[in-house]
């Protein structure tokens, strides 16, 4: 059977899990945040990452109710989190999510039913779903902007590695820059001075435009001293933890572990 056929059944199931990674404040080193990432686990099989099933999710429009299920449980989730910890919850949104009419709706509707405030959520979106005119850009940005009023926040992932230019992101409606984790300093790949100078300059463009700037990939306690040195605001990687179940989460952020 096709995957798009196997993935409609899936969905509204609980073969769809969300898992959770830690983001640490650089500055207490506290877990201030958590990534929400989805996996697919057909019962009987291995674990299917999004990788291999975005793509498709988007192309056949599956990601509507796959997202809109995510973000449910996500904030269901978190909200316990956020009134113990103040832990705040990220959440991935695709392009085509962003396109949907009632949007902004639905997201005020999950938040309302899982008891979550608007400021505790954070939207992930890629630096494409911004550039360039046209209706649909218009409309996300539309969308994003409501939301901001509510107290939700916008972050651009994978920032540095898409086509925003310096009048995007000082004119659109964003508060976080997540740098790509190919940014990350890494001895074995190149010249370290060089690849410290371009995490300081993404990190100063950032504090300029009023952006908060999270790390991505930190996979090493040097990395998470330049970062600190850096002035780079949060972090996440697997140096602080990787993605876990929401159990698991929650014994993280309990400290039992
Ligand atoms: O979880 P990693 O572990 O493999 O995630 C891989 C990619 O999948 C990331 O780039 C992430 O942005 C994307 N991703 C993870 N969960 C979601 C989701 O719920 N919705 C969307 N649109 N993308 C997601
Ligand atoms: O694109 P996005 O940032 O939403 O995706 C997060 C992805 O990055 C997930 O696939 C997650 O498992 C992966 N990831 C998280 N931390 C690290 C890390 O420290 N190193 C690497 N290589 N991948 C990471
Ligand atoms: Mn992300
Ligand atoms: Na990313």
């Amino acid at each position: 059977i096709a995957v798009v056929d196997r993935l409609r059944t899936a969905i509204g199931t609980d073969a769809i899990v969300v898992h959770y990674q830690p983001i640490v404040s650089l500055e207490t080193g506290g877990f201030i945040a958590v990534e929400a990432l989805v996996r697919w686990v057909p019962p009987g099989e291995a674990p299917i990452g999004p990788d291999d099933f975005i793509p498709a999710a988007e192309d056949s429009g599956l990601i509507v109710p796959l997202g809109e299920q995510v973000l449910r449980r996500a904030c269901h989730d978190a909200a316990v989190w956020y009134r113990r910890y103040g832990t705040t919850l990220t959440v991935n949104v695709s392009p085509r999510q962003l396109s949907e009419a009632d949007f902004a709706a639905r997201v005020m509707r999950a938040l309302h039913d899982a008891g979550l405030p608007a400021a505790a959520l954070i939207l992930e979106i890629t630096e494409g779903v911004l550039v360039g005119a046209g209706a649909q850009a218009d409309q996300t940005i539309a969308h994003l902007s409501e939301l901001r009023r509510f107290g939700v926040k916008v972050a651009v992932d994978d920032f540095g590695t898409g086509y925003s230019s310096l009048a995007y992101l000082r004119d659109l409606p964003i508060d976080i820059l997540k740098i790509d984790r190919s940014f990350m300093p890494d001895a074995a790949t190149g010249d370290p001075a060089q690849q410290v100078a371009l995490v300081r300059t993404i990190v100063d463009l950032a504090h300029t435009l009023r952006l908060t700037a999270v790390a991505e990939g930190v996979e090493t306690d040097e990395q998470t001293t330049v970062l600190r040195t850096l002035g780079c605001d949060k972090g996440q990687g697997f140096h602080y933890g990787r993605p876990a179940p929401a159990d698991r989460t929650a014994e993280v952020l309990a400290g039992v572990v």
